[in-house]
């Protein structure tokens, strides 16, 4: 794993967390499947060479209690979802280099190598343990067969990880209380002979390798603790049938009837997809024992409940074997649904193939999915937010910005001004490419989009405050000039926005009359000039109306209602929901994501040196030209201020006159937008939480 600042003149590879072939494909798995796409996007914006690849997980109880449910055989039933996931992702523009499976014969002889090496290398031992077996069913009950209590935090859990509580894998055994899955029975413990792998031998290796590791804070510091903890070792086997068998190594017995634990081939696809890859591409162009075995740049997107698997248990098999280490390992948060844990038993879950038949263009959902929350914060999915969304930043910003520019440019010019772009706007853009160039080097997706809506929303205020359209007549050069830039802004941001929004950059790359695709682009692509001349441009992105919303708004309401009724009727067992961010608890706050503290202290007598009053939001409005600004009439008791604040496009403002809000009244006065604004009204965050008071403060009441 190296250090220098990406891109680097090795070969990387990103890849996401393999989606169990077990059921239909939802929102929280795209979104993992979406950042890791972007992500792989923006590091070839870079000029890195990338590999982006993943596969189905065939194996493990996820799959075959789901098989066994259907009454199906597990590798067909498991076959059937990988095709499906196959056609289902490049219609999200999610497009793999490779995309294989876990039961290939790549991952499976890869997997049983890797089991061989770690053996011979001494990192193998046989134990016998007890493990659960419902006698009625007559089965043993490994990991999703059984369900109990988890022995850290108490809360309900499978036989091998805490889903619902603390998020831990647990062994073999450790789960109490166990009942099986299959019969509702208590399980029985019987002894068993098990292979393990010395994890407990690599906490050295694996606190250095912490250090060193990039990537959100929370895959690089949680593991800390587990490791503080105490290592236990691994069990890597399992009593199933379904799964690649345990490698027989000519002297073994017990274990041949055992097949190796799902999550021990689940990461071997990571490496057996890449090699795939290079199978088909030749190593001349992209060498996958260069990536593994060498000295190559490895990314993992996951969800953050599978954090102890990739930072602990996969480096200590890669280092055990003599791999590659990670050099970054970005976990996502969850997703929730209005506010609420997505649950596929409940259906409250935004489906794949539900989003395409509502015929929403992908891209849409990428740029929702990457820019709301940042990587490792929860995000709240609402067709209410997504529409807000859309409208404001895609339509609003981005499409209107382009639009209006080249719709000007077409008609006046046929294409681009014969001028050259203005000092201001090379920098602006030298500017957006350095966030961007930063914003990978520090894995945060959201503010790649965000390089690049801040770049359209300059361009909106630079045509905006040049008023291109009064100065074509008298100062036909000078209007030139301005929509020289404009242009340029405009092919800025769609080098900048392709990781994010690829279809939308490559249409507007194809409006702009430029040869081969945005794909092959680099950021310093944004400076180039684009061809003289192109065609009248339509409208890139459309509005999402009311009532659209509304109706989906009822959709999904039925839907969870009339899930719930057969819950009732049914009183079923949950054992259907497939991981990939996948969680009923609450969104937590993620302090990695918020401004840190102040460390300078404040006196008392500094503090009542700001006049802070409650008001009234008695009038409000856009400030016209303005992206963000809205004016607003304050009562404050003692007078009504107007105020300018930063909230157009994040309240509804027709609906604000009448709320209580929070204002700093001695605010030194400022002009913005030829507007004057009279104080300031306090709110949190970037969508800019009004601040308003709990109970019943008059108006102009003091804030202490
Ligand atoms: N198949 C899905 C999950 O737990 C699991 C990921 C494997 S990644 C190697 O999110
Ligand atoms: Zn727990």
């Amino acid at each position: 794993m190296s250090h220098d600042e990406y891109p680097t003149d090795r070969p990387a590879v990103v890849t996401c967390g393999l989606p169990y072939a077990n059921g239909d494909l939802h929102i929280g798995h795209l979104r993992g499947y979406i950042g890791a796409d972007a992500f792989a996007r923006a590091l070839e914006t870079l000029g890195q060479q990338v590999a982006y690849v993943c596969g189905s997980d065939m194996h493990g109880t996820p799959v075959a209690v789901n098989a066994e449910e259907e009454g199906v055989d597990p590798e067909e039933f498991a076959l059937r979802w990988h095709e499906q996931y196959e056609e289902t992702f490049p219609k999200f523009n999610v497009e793999f280099d490779n995309y294989g499976h876990t039961h290939d014969e790549t991952n499976t002889e890869l997997t049983k190598e890797i089991v061989r090496t770690l053996d011979e290398e001494g990192y193998v031992y046989e134990k016998e343990i007890k493990v659960a077996y419902d006698p009625e069913a007559d089965q043993y009950l490994p990991d999703r067969y059984v369900v109990g209590t988890c022995p850290y935090c108490g809360e309900k859990a499978r036989g091998d990880e805490c889903d619902e509580g603390c998020q831990r894998h647990l062994e073999p055994g450790e789960v109490e209380d166990p009942t099986s899955a299959i019969t509702g029975n208590s399980a029985e413990y019987r002894d068993r002979t098990h292979k393990f792998f010395r994890v407990s031998e690599f906490a050295d290796y694996l606190t250095a390798f912490l250090d060193d590791l990039e990537g959100t804070s929370n895959a690089r510091n949680q593991p800390r603790q587990w490791i503080e903890d105490g290592l236990q070792d691994w069990c890597i086997t399992r009593d199933m049938d379904w799964g690649i068998d345990y490698p027989d190594n000519g002297d073994d017995d017990e274990a041949d009837d055992l097949v190796l634990y799902v999550w021990v081939d689940a990461p071997i696809e990571y490496i057996a997809s890449t090699k795939q890859y290079t199978e088909r591409v030749g190593a001349d162009e992209y060498d996958w024992e260069e990536v593994w075995r060498e000295d190559g740049e490895i990314v993992h997107v996951i969800g953050r409940d599978i954090i102890q698997h990739h930072t602990i248990f996969w480096p200590a098999m890669l280092e055990g074997a003599g791999y590659n280490a990670p050099r970054g390992i970005a976990a996502t948060g969850f997703i929730t649904i209005n506010g609420k844990g997505l649950s596929t038993s409940r259906n409250r879950a935004i489906w794949a193939r539900e989003y395409l038949e509502e015929g929403f263009h992908p891209d849409l959902l990428r740029y929702y999915l990457t820019t709301t929350g940042g990587l490792q914060q929860d995000v709240d999915f609402s067709w209410d937010a997504f529409q807000e969304k859309v409208n404001g930043e895609l339509v609003g910003t981005v499409g209107n910005f382009w639009y209006r520019s080249l719709l000007f440019a077409y008609r006046n010019y046929e294409g681009t001004p014969d001028e050259d772009v203005s000092e201001e706007v090379r920098e602006k853009i030298e500017g957006a490419i350095g966030d961007v160039r930063e914003a990978v080097n520090d894995y945060d997706l959201r503010g790649i989009g965000l390089a690049a809506v801040r770049l359209a929303q300059f361009g909106n205020e630079y045509i905006q405050r040049n008023e291109p359209w009064k100065l074509v007549d008298d100062e036909p050069e000078e209007a030139a000039r301005v929509i020289r830039d404009c242009v340029q802004i405009a092919k800025a941001v769609g080098v900048l926005i392709e990781p994010i929004a690829p279809d939308k950059a490559e249409a507007l790359w194809a409006q702009l009359g430029e040869d081969g695709s945005v794909h092959d682009a680099h950021l310093q692509d944004a400076l180039e000039s684009p061809p003289e001349t192109f065609d009248e441009p339509g409208e890139p992105f459309e509005k999402i109306e009311d009532d659209r919303v509304e109706e989906l708004n009822e959709k999904l309401a039925a839907r969870i209602e009339e899930a719930a009724s057969d819950q009732e009727s049914e009183a079923e067992t949950e054992t259907d929901d497939e991981g990939a961010g996948e969680s009923e608890s609450e969104p937590m706050t993620d302090t990695d994501d918020l401004e840190p503290l102040l460390e300078d202290r404040i006196s008392f007598e500094e503090f009542q040196q700001l006049d802070v009053r409650v008001g009234r939001i008695e009038d409000a409005e856009g400030i016209e030209g303005a992206d963000d600004l809205a004016r607003l009439e304050v009562d404050i008791g003692f007078e009504t201020r107007q105020v300018v604040a930063g909230i157009k496009r994040l309240h509804d403002l027709d609906e604000l006159p009448g709320t209580k809000c929070v204002l700093l009244a001695n605010m030194e006065p400022a002009e913005l937008f030829g507007v004057e604004s009279n104080g300031m009204i306090l709110a949190a965050g970037e969508e800019a939480d009004l601040l308003t008071t709990h109970g019943d403060a008059d108006v102009g009441e003091k804030v202490r």
